[in-house]
């Protein structure tokens, strides 16, 4: 084949100064999108065809395959002299179709607006092939509109032209903005990525924890701090009959930053076969608050629920103080049970001589590891044979890792999908004190510092200085100028968003920060990048988002390795605010099929509520500080627990008793929750919801003045 057409016009047209001058697309105004409405991609075969987009754009080979014979079926009608002179042409305009921004060629970054037949053209471009070749359009064309100016250039041109002279082929293809790190992550002048979001589910009351089953269903159980959990189908709508319900005794309250409460659950790696479940949560015994770690095991006649009658209680640890509850639960691939405890609570871990978290006898402020397989006789759970502590006769031999404070979410890297590399490694965000928040590598038997340090730095100076401290420095901290509550989140190892693989994505649950990193196969070093969500254009495809909820509580991974993050706009256990996004890089989609999940059949024996997304695509870039708010306290006590004195006791308890049942007829229905000591009527989305949202771009609210209820900031 000659050289195509587009290169010659091409050639003349980086030679006329104008044609380069006006690129008015600044940064972060490309767009690219396919005529489906989703991202380009990299094709997983090379396109004998539209060799052009090979490397990238919105064709596999399949399609690459259809548009050859559409263009032999167009060259064919030419006669010799003409196939000679317009074959590259034709050729050229079929493949715009690949193009990565072939919606913007092509009219269709609006599903509604109807689809240009032929991508729009410069004008310099479309004067040369009217000249030489306008009878092909009549066989590439069906509108006859187009036929019926074919006589007058200016009018055909015209029509042929695109009101964003940028996008117009074949100017896009040197047009710098449109084409520099086209199919990277995008990034803001600061390193700042550009993300977007899927509403998943909604009016949630601090969702704590997402889950999936690992049985192939592709079901997800959402647990909310009060101690219900639902059922999610892959489609997202719900089941009206909860999985769990243990609502009655687990102990929380309303107040904003109250870390008690239902904190964890874990299913069996085995769940198919053992249908065994464990859950984390606070309790009180004897007026005595308690963490307690449960098994129970699924219904036999409904899968969607457990049998709530099988519960065995694990383990259970005495609480000295409301705060700093852990509340993390995982299987290793070793097939062992991971528990992450907090130091018990108060500040500074003033337990004992030198704290709960140094004191390898208490359980607390720890890492533990135990096996709970096989223990349908004999012991509950045993310990696995080489945890680290076990010939230590002063240490209890649970424990794996110490010197922990308050670890609010960790997890398990699954490997990258086809090297594996980084499977296994165990990623938390460990809840500082004053000053810093930290990500750590768990490894057995390593001592993670507190309260000898927080992050990098010395907090007891003594305890610090002693020789044996040998710990374990984190892989990335942060100020709290940056944040006061990290909550920890995944490595991506997802199907959909390419781009990120190998990325840890975590958050801070006060500044509403989304943070990542990714480690430098080289230098073994991390590299720190804030997420953010797309401007301009970046997420505006259907059904994307570009804003959350301030208050981020928790990550989750589906069971095919999708990123999930929940956040709520009150973070009060018995508020409906909280909602859960799904993180999806814009930039660059698998190719299509790729990621085609085939879900095992559920049998639903309960009524299932659809899903209704109510959040909304944000189009102004604008600057919404969130309201200030007047934020209530959690109780601060010592041992044993002071509830809430007299009346407003009976008050609170009602309410959730109240909500709980609301709930379990109509969820969606607005819900009362008590705010700064008043009823106030919470409606779902609208104005005022809207103005809950904010945008990355000095959103950081100057004050953090809320209390995290899960992790303590004291
Ligand atoms: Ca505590
Ligand atoms: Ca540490």
């Amino acid at each position: 084949m000659a050289l195509a057409g587009w290169r010659t016009a091409l050639a003349r047209l980086v030679l006329l100064p104008l044609a380069l001058a006006p690129l008015r697309a600044g940064p972060g105004s490309a767009h690219p999108q396919c005529l489906d409405f989703k991202p380009p991609f990299r094709p997983p075969r090379p396109l004998p065809f539209c060799e052009q987009y090979t490397a990238f754009g919105c064709c596999d080979a399949e399609q690459d395959a259809a548009l050859s014979r559409r263009y032999w079926a167009v060259t064919s009608r030419l006669e010799p002299d003409t196939f000679a002179v317009c074959a590259a042409y034709v050729r050229d305009l079929l493949c715009q179709e690949c193009s990565p921004y072939a919606a913007h060629l092509f009219d269709a970054e609006d599903p509604s607006t109807p689809l240009r037949t032929v991508p729009g053209l410069c004008k310099d471009y479309c004067i040369d092939v009217w000249q030489k070749c306008r009878i092909i359009f009549r066989h590439l064309s069906p509108d006859p509109e187009l036929w019926a100016l074919e006589t007058n250039r200016a009018k055909f041109c015209r029509y042929l032209s695109l009101d964003d002279a940028d996008y117009c082929f074949p100017r896009l293809l040197v047009n710098e903005n449109l084409n520099v790190n086209l199919g990277q992550v995008r990034a803001d002048t600061e390193g700042c990525l550009e993300l977007c979001l899927v509403e998943v589910a909604n009016g949630l009351r601090n969702p704590v924890a997402m889950v999936h089953a690992n049985d192939g269903t592709h079901r997800f159980f959402v647990a909310e701090q009060v101690g219900l959990i639902w059922t999610y189908l892959p489609n997202h709508s719900r089941l009206e009959k909860p999985f769990l319900n243990i609502s009655e005794v687990v102990l929380t309250s309303p107040w904003e930053g109250d870390e008690r409460g239902f904190l964890g659950i874990v299913f069996h790696p085995q769940f198919k076969h053992t249908g065994k479940v464990y859950v984390y949560y606070s309790v009180e015994v004897d007026y005595e608050e308690r963490i307690r770690i449960s098994e129970f095991k699924i219904s036999p006649d409904d899968m969607n629920t457990v049998d709530h009658r099988s519960e065995r209680i694990i383990l259970e640890i005495e609480e000295p103080a409301s705060n700093h509850n852990g509340g993390q639960l995982l299987f290793g691939d070793d097939g062992y049970l991971y528990i992450f405890t907090g130091d018990g609570g108060m500040a500074g871990d003033p337990f004992g001589k030198f704290g709960n978290s140094q004191n390898k006898s208490a359980l607390l402020g720890k890492v533990l590891r135990i096996d709970v397989n096989h223990n349908d006789r004999g012991p509950l759970y045993r310990i696995p044979p080489d945890n680290p502590f076990i010939d230590d006769p002063s240490a209890r031999p649970e424990v794996y890792a110490y010197g922990v404070r308050n670890m609010w979410r960790c997890s398990f890297d699954r490997g990258d999908p086809i090297t594996k590399q980084g499977q296994g490694r165990l990623f938390c965000g460990d809840v500082g004190q004053n000053k810093f928040e930290e990500v750590d590598i768990i490894e057995k038997g390593k001592n993670y510092g507190w309260r000898a340090r927080e992050g990098f730095e010395c907090y007891d100076k003594k305890l610090c200085a002693n020789s044996s401290l040998d710990d374990v420095l984190p892989i990335y901290a942060y100020p709290h100028k940056m944040g006061k509550s990290v909550t920890g989140g995944y490595v991506y190892r997802g199907c959909q968003s390419p781009n990120l693989n190998g990325l840890y994505i975590f958050g801070d649950f006060m500044s509403g920060r989304l943070m990542s990193l990714r480690e430098n196969e080289a230098t073994r070093q991390w590299q720190y990048n804030e997420i953010c969500m797309g401007r301009g254009q970046t997420c505006m495809f259907p059904g994307m988002i570009n804003n959350y909820y301030q208050y981020i509580i928790s990550f989750a991974e589906d069971e095919a390795g999708e990123l999930y993050f929940m956040s709520t706009g009150v973070p009060s256990a018995t508020s409906p605010r909280g909602v859960i996004y799904k993180m999806v890089d814009t930039s660059r989609r698998a190719p299509p099929g790729k990621c085609q999940i085939k879900a095992a059949p559920v049998k639903v024996k309960s009524r299932i509520i659809s899903f209704e997304p109510r959040e909304k695509f944000i189009s102004k870039t604008v600057t919404v500080r969130p309201k200030p708010r007047t934020t209530t306290k959690a109780p601060r006590r010592s041992s044993p627990t002071i509830r809430p004195t007299s009346s407003s006791t009976a008050d609170w308890a009602e309410q959730i008793l109240q909500l709980l049942k609301n709930r379990s007829v109509t969820p969606t229905a607005p819900i009362l929750t008590q705010q700064g000591g008043s009823l106030v009527e919470e409606v779902g989305g609208g104005k005022e919801s809207q103005l809950q949202h904010f945008h990355l771009i000095g959103m950081v609210p100057s004050d953090c003045s809320t209390i995290n209820p899960q992790v303590g900031t004291e």
